[in-house]
């Protein structure tokens, strides 16, 4: 079966209950490719608001979650609270919490771990700073970002991943990769799945690709042959969000 196209939206720290509003409204009136899963990330603050109000067909994130299951973890997000809140998925690695929060491959493994284990499905977000690709290190960092879940995770539970490849560089910066850039990398990360997790994971994994993606670069870099859909953050404020969902028809 083919994989089937995946687009998220990550909010990041924007939004307020009004202008979410308006974007859930947007997104459940617009004619989106059914063939595409759609799932949304706002601020957690405003994850059962955007639950309410979203398409059932529509998938909400959490930016974050912890690894821990409860206790004295004063700020923190568990995969219970989630569950409660009807949040079927997880964002975990974005390059924002890996270098602004500091937050290591092993601390990420046990999150994606914790999350799938509670019953999430995981958008796990990995790849290079512009230092590393230029020292020419990306799929050895990209490789030792997925090693790290490799070693939390059974071959089974990769079917509840999305990879979502995402350079540091293109980040915000309107700096998209190249499409060659984007299924190098790509191609690499399924190669990485046949040998390190199954020749099903190989197969049936998505991987994502995020970084400036825009209305403008979509469909170029959809045709991608390992290019599965995108994790979109500044366009998927815009009701150009509803174009990039659509990148495939
Ligand atoms: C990469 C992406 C979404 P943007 O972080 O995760 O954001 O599209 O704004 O580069």
């Amino acid at each position: 079966m083919p994989r089937q196209f995946f687009v998220g939206g990550n909010f990041k720290m924007n939004g307020v209950q009004e202008s979410i509003t308006n974007i859930v409204n947007n997104l459940n009136s617009a004619k989106l490719d059914s063939n595409t899963e759609v799932v949304i990330s706002p601020p957690a603050v405003y994850l059962a608001l955007t639950r309410s109000l979203a398409d059932p067909k529509i998938g909400v994130a959490a930016q974050n979650v912890y690894d821990k299951p409860n206790g004295a973890f004063t700020g923190e997000i568990s995969v219970e609270h989630l569950r409660d809140t009807k949040v079927d998925w997880a964002v975990i690695g974005h390059s924002e919490r890996r270098v602004i929060l500091k937050e290591c491959d092993d601390f990420i493994a046990r999150k994606v771990k914790a999350a799938i284990e509670g019953g999430l499905s995981v958008i796990f977000c990995v790849g290079e700073t512009l230092e590393e690709r230029e020292a020419n290190k990306t799929i050895e960092v990209v490789t030792r970002q997925l090693n790290a879940a490799a070693k939390e995770l059974s071959k089974e539970q990769w079917a509840k991943v999305v990879i979502a490849y995402e350079p540091v560089w293109a980040i915000g910066t309107g700096k998209v990769a190249t499409t060659e850039q984007a299924q190098e990398v790509h191609a690499a990360i399924r190669k990485w799945l046949g040998e390190a997790i199954s020749p099903q994971a190989k197969e049936d994994v998505r991987i994502i690709y995020g970084g400036s993606v825009s209305e403008k670069n979509c469909r170029e870099l959809a045709k991608q042959p390992d290019v599965d859909g995108f994790l979109v953050g500044g366009a998927s404020l815009k009701p150009a969000f509803v174009d990039i969902i659509n990148a495939r028809i």
